[in-house]
């Protein structure tokens, strides 16, 4: 594995003192392409403070990277390859996928507010692709649809594209060929381009994610490309819960949290212990007078959006899409709904073929969170993650905004669960139950035929 870290001390970023110290110098030096940069891992890898050209604080991408660069004169050269991976979506669970320099989603790529950036695009597709640039204000040529701002980049070749960044903000790139099914198989990344001036909205810690749907049948590995609303993988940067990382933060923090959509349906986030304000669209930054006070964001379809909140509360706060069933893994759709359904008769009559058939579903499906059930290869369950008070019930968009007093500025690591302190925890009332308490009515069948199940 290669992380950015590794590339850099290896010095990718050679001789951009020179090139500083240089400014007269040639615009290029280099006639080479730079190095691809390659990671296999499916983990946070927190990029370091850049100490060669600008200073930014770059964005921790959940479950990804950022992409190296080098400097060519005054121009910021990176290197991106379209082709098929392997993404590890969960433990237990490999999808294969196309991406971009061995992952999908891609690297992150990022740089400053009136840098030049020089992007050689390698493809090793077996089909043509290009890359459009999701936001970024560029040359019409530049735009990336291909057969509309040049030819598609047929596999095997390599094209460049080229353009100032005007501005600062959230965007993201994609393919704008075969787009249906590029990105259906993964195909998308994150740019960020940060203020020239450091001054100008700093935050502490700067969290970014895109949103992608799958439809990958249990037991196998490739996305079904051709659906079109019923997928049951939903994602964070291809990732699934319980192994999207947490977003980890020290108390007091100013936090930004940086959300793409690329999915064919829209998904409302929703940050537990917080109010937030939105300060950024892939449009550009909001003014101050414009923000508005929120604990759900919806991202709409083919659009980003970032919003800010300062890190006062302590504890382990859950951030979700709010569709509920977009946290969930794979599951099925069209299974029948049993609540407040006798089935004694019928486990009986299976039971005589299949000894071990449980009932299901018949006072919810939260079994499923606590049942280790024998599940097809290359598959996770539906509902999983287990916190410090039991299972959590969740899967897909779903994880966990730690804040903890006293994590040093650069650490991300896992803080472990939060202990509530005394008095603070929900807790079981023991006394006596006003007679309303309990519906007797024969009529409301609310729970199966012999009362609620005892936990
Ligand atoms: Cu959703």
């Amino acid at each position: 594995m290669i992380n950015r870290r590794q590339l850099l001390g290896a010095g990718l970023t050679a001789g951009a003192g020179a090139v500083l110290a240089n400014a007269g110098a040639a615009q290029t030096r280099f006639r080479d392409l730079p190095e691809a940069a390659f990671t296999d891992s499916p983990y946070t890898q927190v990029p370091p403070r850049p100490t060669d050209r600008f200073d930014y604080n770059p964005v921790v991408t959940l479950n990804g990277w950022s992409l190296p660069y080098r400097m060519n004169g005054d121009v910021k050269e990176f290197h991106l390859v379209a082709e098929p991976v392997e993404r590890i979506m969960a433990d237990g669970m490999i999808a294969r996928l196309w991406g971009y320099n061995g992952q999908s989603t891609g690297p992150t790529i990022e740089a400053v507010e009136g840098e030049r950036v020089r992007i050689y695009v390698t493809n090793r597709l077996p089909e043509h692709t290009s890359v459009h640039w999701h936001g970024l204000i560029l040359p019409s040529g530049m735009d990336g649809v291909g057969g509309l701002s040049h030819p598609g980049i047929p596999p095997g070749k390599t094209f460049v594209y080229e353009f100032d960044l005007v501005k600062s903000g959230t965007f993201m790139y994609h393919p704008h060929a075969d787009e249906m099914v590029q990105m259906a198989m993964g195909m998308m990344g994150l740019f960020i381009v940060h203020p020239r001036d450091p001054a100008f909205m700093p935050v502490d810690r700067d969290f970014a994610f895109l949103l992608a749907a799958y439809d990958i049948d249990p037991g196998t590995y490739i996305p079904r490309i051709m659906e079109m609303t019923d997928f049951n993988l939903w994602t964070w940067n291809s990732r699934i819960f319980p192994d999207i990382d947490p977003l980890v933060v020290n108390k007091g923090d100013r936090v930004r949290v940086r959300c793409g959509n690329l999915t064919m349906t829209n998904h409302p986030i929703h940050m537990h212990g917080y109010d937030f304000q939105v300060t950024c669209t892939d449009g550009g930054w909001v003014p101050e007078s414009a923000r508005w006070p929120e604990v759900s964001i919806d991202i709409p379809v083919g659009a980003m959006r970032a919003y800010e909140f300062d890190a006062i509360h302590e504890g382990d706060w859950a951030i979700h899409c709010h569709k509920s069933h977009h946290t969930m893994n794979a599951m099925g759709h069209d299974i029948p709904t049993f609540i407040g359904a006798n089935k004694t008769r019928v486990t009986e009559k299976i039971r005589r073929q299949q000894p071990g058939y449980m009932p299901m579903g018949t006072a919810g499906m939260a079994d499923m969170g606590e049942m280790s059930m024998e599940i097809p290869h290359n598959t996770v369950p539906m509902m999983a993650g287990w916190g410090p008070h039991g299972p959590l019930e969740m899967g897909g968009m779903f994880s966990v905004v730690k804040v903890r007093e006293g994590i040093a500025p650069d650490d991300y690591s896992d803080p472990g669960w939060y202990q509530n302190p005394p008095g603070t925890q929900a807790y079981e009332w023991t006394g006596e139950l006003p007679e309303h308490a309990s519906n007797t009515n024969p009529r409301t069948i609310l729970t199966p035929r012999g009362g609620i199940r005892q936990g």
